[in-house]
């Protein structure tokens, strides 16, 4: 009798026991790389998707994130991903040259002014194109950076100013860059402190809300003010490991990535101002403005590089004409 007693006391325990850990089960963690320091504006987008993630999912998916290069560095990000490395990895395609050659198009110098609207046309472009480059990936979502401008240390006001100096470019930069006749150096925005500082380059074609996140208003004092282009980000998942997640998760990732883009683009948009003002105030930055008859010819050496991407694309069989025209009526829609 007492035997039997003691026998379902424990079978009891046991089972309340059971039933307490399948109801608290653990949640799935994701793990997402990324390549520059935490401040910057790729990492600031991470850490807000990280968090929405884990609000919409009821704390059912926690995402581990690493910023800095800390699990893959902007070099092995997309390789990384498909090894399976990291689950989630954010990089730009333009650092590898080749690769992307249809997503290249939105590196080109077709006059974005802002964020923002760059960052919508690539994300729909992405999604209606679904370029065979980036297959391989579950898309989390696309954005791009603010357009890129020369940014130097002495002043740039004409072709004659850049005639050899040289500017670190990302690779889709470095054809209008070159066409301007600087001599252009090609690495990711991770190498570019270094560079600066031992004055392997004399400035850079960036974004302009690093002059204060990697604080490279210290080191440079002008930027001219000629929009150039802007560069594309892509966020990746290993298709493995996003085919292993329920449906309800998958739902919460894909109705956050347009979102996530517009998101990201307005973000940049106001840090940029940010950025300039504070660079002003605190270190002298100066905005250099080209004459019309300058601005032209800038406009004129660049027109080329648009013609030859169409071409260079249509010859690999890929619909670089289409994808062109749709990115100027996008444009045109978001602009509004
Ligand atoms: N403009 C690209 C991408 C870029 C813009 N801002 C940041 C900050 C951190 C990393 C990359 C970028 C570039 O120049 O690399």
């Amino acid at each position: 009798m007492k035997k039997q007693l003691y026998l379902k006391i424990i079978i009891t325990f046991f089972s309340i026991a059971l039933l307490s850990v399948s109801a608290v089960a653990a949640p799935i963690k994701l793990r997402y790389a990324n390549f520059p320091p935490a401040p910057t504006f790729p990492c600031v987008q991470m850490e807000r998707w990280a968090d929405e993630v884990k609000k919409r999912t009821d704390g059912k998916v926690i995402v581990d994130t690493f910023p800095g290069g800390t699990l893959l560095q902007s070099r092995n990000m997309f390789d990384g991903v498909l090894k399976g490395v990291a689950d989630i990895g954010s990089s730009c395609p333009a650092y590898e040259p080749g690769r992307f050659p249809l997503l290249s198009g939105i590196g080109l110098p077709v006059g974005f002014l802002n964020c923002e609207v760059s960052s919508r046309v690539f994300w729909r472009l992405t999604q209606e194109f679904k370029p065979k480059e980036i297959a391989d990936f579950k898309i989390i979502t696309m954005f791009t950076s603010a357009p890129s401008y020369i940014t130097t240390k002495d002043p740039v006001r004409s072709i004659e100013d850049l005639k050899g100096m040289p500017i670190r470019v990302t690779g889709d930069t470095l054809e209008i860059v070159k066409v301007l006749e600087a001599s252009p150096i090609s690495m990711p925005m991770t190498d570019l402190p270094e560079a600066l500082q031992k004055g392997v380059v004399k400035g850079y074609a960036a974004s302009r809300e690093v002059l204060m996140d990697m604080k490279f208003a210290e080191m440079v004092k002008y930027v001219t003010d000629y929009p150039l282009a802007t560069v594309s980000f892509a966020v990746v998942m290993n298709k493995e490991k996003w085919n292993s997640l329920s449906s309800d998760v998958q739902k919460v990732i894909d109705d956050l990535s347009e979102e996530q883009a517009i998101w990201t683009g307005k973000y940049m948009d106001n840090h940029v101002v940010k950025s300039l003002n504070w660079a002003q105030k605190e270190h002298g930055l100066k905005m250099i403005s080209l004459t019309p008859a300058e601005k032209a010819k800038w406009g004129q050496r660049h027109k080329p590089i648009v013609d030859k991407w169409v071409q260079d694309t249509e010859a690999k069989g890929l619909p670089g004409k289409a994808f062109l025209k749709r990115l100027y009526e996008l444009k045109a829609e978001y602009s509004k």
